[in-house]
């Protein structure tokens, strides 16, 4: 493939921004080989700028769950535009919305507009650390909650991918109040929770990880903290920027039929536009100033072109429950066929799958935690990457990443990866 306008623009772009991407996990620099630059997509496929067409099992790290340039999505901000395109005052969507959200996801009782994850995951620790009047938080290595300070301490996606788990700039400070465990491991939990009686606010994690590859919860894990966070008087809270409206319209926790104190939502819900959001028990969110004392505030919060959108996504989700169904079917058939070309190959990869979530970890052991994410061949990802990329699809440029299917994805295209997966892995092993 040529890649001439792709690379021009990333050498400009490197003197211009760092690294010469706005997230680090986009500069490919976990699989090598310049970044391609993206011009238009449309349903499966995306395009760069040398007319590359790609198809697209990323679709923006989760929110185009129902392909790109959804024309339902599409007419619902044009419909939005002509009115401007910002306020900085309440409006009726914001209400529209949070009434569609408070009915879908089961924890959450009251919930607040914000503009990307990272913003709902912070906000949602200084609540709880305000609900509670404790400082401690409890994390699982290799999740990822966005780069709050709060959570750059062994997290996953683009940290571990560039190496930073544990981020410079995060002071001992900040550091000494977030606790680690393993993901998978609740007497991990139970000997935190022991060493700092009353002094941890909230526990915080991904339901099923995402950001280590895709890692699900083990049976009764998720009960588990629930049943901790309940005695101890701990605010669990579910981090469903990935799972929210993906695993179901209710998120994991309906999927687990476990419910957290508190839910932080993000990509799906925008529909493509910059949304977060935070929920939960309405005694936690009145809290939040200026209901409570505990503050949080933002210009573009509740931005009425990105409320269009995301009410467009999700009254779409919670009006088409087949769409979930069509998403794992598709799901299923790609891993089914990922899986028997392993089987004609000989080879034993790990994959994981939960829904329309998954991934392959060029490992032959079960991966159920970051120790055992990390057991993974990141080089052999890297060449199986770059192989797949000239072949047309566009998959995570890391091993660290969950795979995201859209509705879009057809019978031929799947056939087309099955394809492309056989070769790939055929000459990496030859
Ligand atoms: P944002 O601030 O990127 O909107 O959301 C942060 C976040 C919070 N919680 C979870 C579970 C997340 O997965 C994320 C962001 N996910 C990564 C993809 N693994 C975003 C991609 C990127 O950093 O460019």
């Amino acid at each position: 493939m040529i890649k001439n306008k792709s690379k021009a623009l990333f050498e400009k772009a490197k003197n211009l921004i760092p690294g010469g991407v706005n997230s680090p996990v986009r500069a490919f620099k976990a699989v090598g080989g310049d970044p391609i630059f993206i011009k238009s997509a449309k349903g499966p496929y995306i395009i760069d700028e040398d007319g590359n067409q790609y198809i697209e099992l990323i679709n923006s790290w989760g929110p185009m769950i129902l392909g790109h340039a959804h024309p339902m999505i599409l007419s619902a901000i044009q419909e939005a535009i002509p009115n401007s395109t910002s306020f900085g005052a309440p409006t009726a969507r914001e209400v529209e919305i949070a009434e569609l959200i408070i009915s879908m996801v089961p924890s959450v009782e009251k919930v607040r507009m914000v503009n990307s994850g990272t913003e709902a995951t912070m906000s949602a620790i200084r609540v709880a650390r305000g609900y509670t009047g404790r400082d401690k938080i409890i994390k699982f290595e290799g999740c990822y909650h966005g780069h709050g300070d709060a959570f750059l301490i062994a997290a996953g996606s683009g940290a571990i991918t560039m190496g930073t788990p544990d981020s410079p700039g995060v002071t001992k400070g900040t550091a000494k109040d977030t606790l680690l465990a393993p993901y998978n491991d609740l007497a991990a939990v139970e000997r935190l929770v022991s060493q700092n009686k009353n002094e941890i606010a909230a526990l915080i994690i991904e339901p099923v990880a995402g950001n280590m590859g895709c890692i699900p919860p083990q049976k009764g894990y998720l009960e588990g903290l629930r049943e901790i966070c309940t005695r101890e008087g701990i605010v669990l809270i579910f981090d469903e920027v990935m799972t929210g409206f993906r695993l179901a319209k209710g998120g994991a926790q309906e999927y687990y039929g476990v419910t957290p104190d508190m839910t932080t939502l993000g990509k799906i819900i925008g529909g493509g536009l910059p949304v977060g959001a935070y929920g939960g028990k309405m005694e936690i969110m009145d809290c939040v100033s200026p209901a409570g004392p505990v503050y949080q505030a933002g210009t573009l919060s509740g931005n009425p072109i990105a409320m269009a959108a995301g009410l467009a996504m999700l009254n779409h989700l919670n009006d088409h429950p087949e769409v979930y169904t069509k998403l794992v079917e598709i799901t299923d058939k790609i891993v089914a066929g990922m899986r028997i070309n392993q089987e004609k190959l000989g080879l034993n990869y790990t994959i994981n799958q939960v829904g329309s979530m998954y991934n392959r970890f060029f490992t032959t052991q079960p991966v159920t935690d970051f120790e055992s994410a990390k057991t993974s061949d990141t080089g052999m990802f890297g060449k199986y990457f770059q192989m797949m990329l000239e072949r047309g699809v566009y998959i995570a440029p890391s091993q660290y990443e969950s795979f995201f299917v859209s509705t879009a994805i057809t019978d031929e295209l799947i056939d087309e990866l099955t394809k492309a997966d056989y070769e790939v892995l055929k000459a990496l092993h030859a």
